[in-house]
This record gives structure tokens, sequence and C-alpha cells, in this order.
């Protein structure tokens, strides 16, 4: 297996010397590139380093792009980088060379198995992009890198045919924590599998590698039980306000995990309870603790729903849950929820959480649970997610778990921006886009370390927003520095460098047509007028 790999590679190789041996040909014009600074690219996350050689790679139709087939999944990975070349320039990269005589200048992609699973290198010259990368994640999120260094014009006095240039030089990069998140709570709004495609290609953007979607709460089930089908009958016929609600069905929260997948992003499916569970009651009265007749629930408040933590039908229903979501989820995790069970008695809470965890890792997934759930008695495996209480998120710790944060003060989307903000709540702060990006999970809880960190999570709680303008509107421009401060190392991070760089999105912003929040703490470079939410005075 491993000499034939060897053998396919140098086969490659020679191919590409072949290519590249006719870029001396006289027929492959020479073309001189102003002088360029790879250094001065606006990249977001900020990479570990980078090396600028101030010459450029010309990306135009005469350029192909190379992946050793043989290697899990960087095929794929190829694809979607020409895909990528096709939507921002139009220009059609074929993969593997078919016309070797028409093509002047490869991208090569290639593994390196010493490498860390997200890491990569990414070469740049005249007439190559070389990524070296330890796994197919890490030559995605090159690819992103890569994007992100193609002009926003073409140049069309260097040759008969527009080319691109990208600057030469090399970037060495990894991320900082292995867990770079966002969560999107589709059940207080429905938000549809085409909004949702569209906030994972943002994510995937900025090398975020999680979506947690929150599929159930007290205001709706989004979730298709095939085994208990009136969670999504009765459960998902709502949602705040009185609108009509929604759920994803089978097929589609499947066409979801794959979509996420060939980004590189596994998708967390959480299951909140024992509280936030008037959806499930409604659906099914048995499973309800709170001694009251439930009854669908258009509301905002929290904490007055309760599983029947006593009763074995209530963990026969939940492990079918488990059981059939688990089967849709490739990744590794499963998000019990556990917040705010306020009706919940505290022994009863304690009893409910050890007895789901281990349904859980049944089938074979590591529990998540928000902070509350440290106060039972749980494995090393398991993850608390830190969003209020950092007594909590130390009793993790203390079990030996990792902790993920989501600091309500910091990190939580839904958090209006200032007093004028026109979506959003500010229960625990108003977050303005530099609070949002100036701060770092390791110096945040003095007894937490880095070795505990698994990543940080900013979540987009739904109560206020119910379509996908509003809810950009909340996430963008901030999920950006929340990939970045899970992306790049604190010392590389600052509000002062980061803000230009932000600005430079625009482009970007402006093509995937994201109605972000235009703050006036970042350099926009453009009139009011032509950003969006502008509305005359
Ligand atoms: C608290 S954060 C909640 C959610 C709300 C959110 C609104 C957490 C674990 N629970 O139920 O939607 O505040 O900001």
């Amino acid at each position: 297996m491993r000499l034939s790999r060897l053998l396919f590679q140098c086969l490659f190789c020679f191919a590409l010397l072949v290519i590249f041996s006719q870029c001396a040909d006289n027929s492959v014009p020479q073309i001189q590139f102003p002088k360029t600074d790879l250094a001065a690219v606006p990249l977001i996350p900020k990479p570990a380093s980078v090396i600028a050689t101030e010459n450029a790679f010309g990306l135009d139709q005469h350029t192909a792009i190379y992946s050793g087939a043989g290697d899990a999944g960087l095929a794929e990975v190829a694809a979607m980088l020409s895909d990528y070349i096709k939507e921002q320039t139009g220009l059609e990269v074929p993969l593997n060379g078919a016309n070797t005589a028409e093509i002047h200048r490869a991208v090569y992609l290639n593994l390196s198995e010493a490498m860390a699973e997200e890491a990569y290198e990414l070469y740049i010259s005249r007439d190559t992009v070389l990524v070296n990368a330890g796994s197919a994640a890490g030559a995605f999120r090159a690819v992103q890198t890569f994007r992100q260094i193609i002009p926003e014009a073409s140049n069309d006095t260097l040759a008969p045919y527009p080319i691109w240039p990208l600057p030469s030089g090399k970037i060495t990069d990894a991320p900082r924590y292995a867990y770079r998140g966002s969560m999107l709570d589709v059940a207080r709004h429905f938000f549809s599998v085409e909004d949702v495609k569209k906030y994972l290609d943002v994510m995937a953007y900025y090398k975020m590698n999680v979506l947690h979607l929150g599929l159930t709460n007290d205001q709706g089930w989004r979730i298709e039980i095939k085994s208990w089908p009136k969670l999504t009958e009765v459960g998902g016929s709502t949602e705040v306000g009185g609108g009509p609600g929604g759920f994803y069905t089978q097929e589609e929260y499947q066409e979801l995990v794959a979509y996420a997948a060939a980004r590189h992003i596994t998708i967390v499916p959480e299951v909140d309870m024992p509280g936030h569970t008037n959806a499930a009651s409604v659906s099914y009265p048995f499973l309800n603790g709170n001694g009251k007749t439930p009854q669908l629930y258009t509301g905002t408040a929290v904490g007055f729903s309760t599983f029947d933590t006593r009763k074995d039908t209530v963990y026969a229903f939940i492990e079918d849950v488990v059981r059939e979501i688990s089967a849709m989820s490739p990744g590794p995790y499963f998000h019990i929820g556990g917040d705010e069970s306020h009706s919940t008695r505290k022994s009863d809470y304690v009893y409910f959480i050890e007895r789901v965890a281990p349904i859980v890792k049944k089938y074979g997934k590591r529990v998540i649970g928000w902070d509350e759930v440290a106060t039972a008695k749980l494995d090393s495996s398991a993850v608390a997610q830190f969003w209020a209480d950092e007594e909590n998120a130390t009793l993790a710790v203390n079990q030996g778990m990792q902790v993920l944060f989501s600091p309500a003060k910091k990190a939580y989307l839904d958090m209006q921006y200032d007093s004028l903000s026109v979506f959003g709540l500010h229960w625990a702060a108003y977050i303005p886009v530099d609070t949002a990006y100036s701060w770092d999970p390791e110096s945040y809880v003095p007894e937490i370390g880095q070795e505990n960190i698994l990543g940080i999570e900013a979540p987009l709680w739904s109560e206020t927003i119910s379509n996908i303008a509003e809810l950009e509107y909340l996430a963008f421009p901030r999920l950006i520095g929340y990939a970045e401060i899970g992306w790049t190392k604190p010392e590389l991070r600052e509000w002062e460098d980061y803000k230009n760089r932000l600005a430079a999105q625009l482009p970007y912003l402006t093509r995937k047509k994201i109605q972000f929040y235009p703050s006036e703490r970042v350099p926009w470079g453009k009139p009011d007028s032509e950003l969006p939410w502008y509305t005359e005075k």
C-alpha cells in the first residue's frame, strides 16, 4: 500500500517535471509581475507565519490543479478548489491535467504525514503552488487561504487573457484549538437547509470546523425521529412569535451533515434536556415532569419545562432519539443540553444527567453539555460548554473534562452590539465588534489552563431573529473574529491590525450577499449608503 503510494507520488512528480520543463519552452510566455507583498494580504484568521518573496503566481487559463488521487479526501479538496476559483474568477481550472500542452502552471496538493491534522504549508512561487498538509482537512484549510489570496480583480494588461496574480511566498500555519465552532438555535426560530448551508460556507471560508445545531427547545422540535413521529408533527409546528416552525427530515439533516463534511466541518446535534423540553412533552405528554398539561409555546421564557426524570420510559424514549440522531451524525459529539433546568429538582437533575451520559456513550459519542452538567459526575471524555458559571467550568476541569469556551459576556452572537441594536438581547452584555474580538479563552478563567480548553464556540440564539438577514445582522461581522480567536495565537492578535483586515472582507461579504452589521468601529472605507442595513435618516 505504502509502496504503491510512493510509486504513485514518484510518477506524479515526474509528470509535474515534464509540465514544468515546458515552462522553459519559448512558447510559454514569461510574464513580468509587478512586485508583490504576501505579508500584506489581509488574511483571516491570521496565519502563524508568512514570508513574502515579492514575485507572483499567475492564476489564469493555463493553470491546473493536481492531487494525489490515492490520498484520502485530497481529490475532493482539489475539486472544491476548482469550484471556488470558478465562482470567484470564472476560470475553469482543470483537475489532474488533461491537456498538458496548455498548462503552464500548477497547484499541487500533497499529504505530509508528519504534520498535524489541520496544519498546512502553502508555497507560492512563479509557476507552482504547493500545499503540504497533515490531512485532507489541512489541505482544505490551505485552500481557504488560497482563496483569500486571489485578488478581487484580474490584471488584464500582462497577457492577452486575464491573470489573477497571487503574491508569492511561504505560509506555515496550524490552528490553536481543535474545536472552532458556532451554534445555530434552529428551535426558537426555524432556519432552512439553504440558510444553514450559507452559514456553513462562511464558516468554512474562515476555517471554522464545528457547527452545533440546537435542534430542540421549548418552542420547537426540529429533527425527524422515525420512532416518535409526533415530535415533528406536533412539536415542530410552531416557533417563537407563532410562526409556522418547521423541521429537518432525516434526509435533509443528512444533506446538511454531508455539506458540512465536504467543508471539513463537523455537525454537533443538540437535544436539550431535561429542561427546555416543552415541545417534546406536548408531543408525548408522558415525558412531562412539571405536573402541568403541556401546550405549544411561542414565548421566550426559559426554565419552566422538565422531563420526568424518574420514569424508565423517558430513558427508553431518549435512547431512541440518541440512536437515530447518532446514526446520522458521523462526528464524535452528542450535545445533551442540560442548561437552565430550573423546574428539575437538583437531585433529579444529577440523576438524569448521569443516566443519559451512558446512553450517549453507548452510541459511540462523547457527551457535551452546557456547564451545569458538570454538577453531575461525568467521566473525562465529556465536555462542558462554559457559558455562564465559572464554578461549573472549574468543577468540569476537576473531573478531568475538557471545557468549550462560550462565555455569554464575550461570545454570544445574540447579544446586541449596543443599545441601538435592532435585534438581539443584552442580559449578559452589549458586545461590540472589538469586545467580541479582544479576549482570549486561555486568560479568561484563571483556574482553567490551555490543556483543559477544547476550543471556542459562538452560539447564536434565535429568539429575536426570524430570517437569514436578521441572523446575519447578529452573526456578522462578529463570527469572523471568533474564527480568528479559535485559530490564531493571542500574541499575533491585535484589534488595530484586525479591524483593517476585517474591513478588507467587504468584497467577500458583498459577493456572498451577507447582510452584516456595518459597525462604525470598522473602517469599511465605503459610504454608509453602500453598506447593509442603511436607512435614509
Ligand atoms: C440562555 S445559554 C440560554 C438560552 C437562551 C439564551 C439567550 C444557555 C445555555 N441557555 O436558552 O436562548 O440565554 O441569550
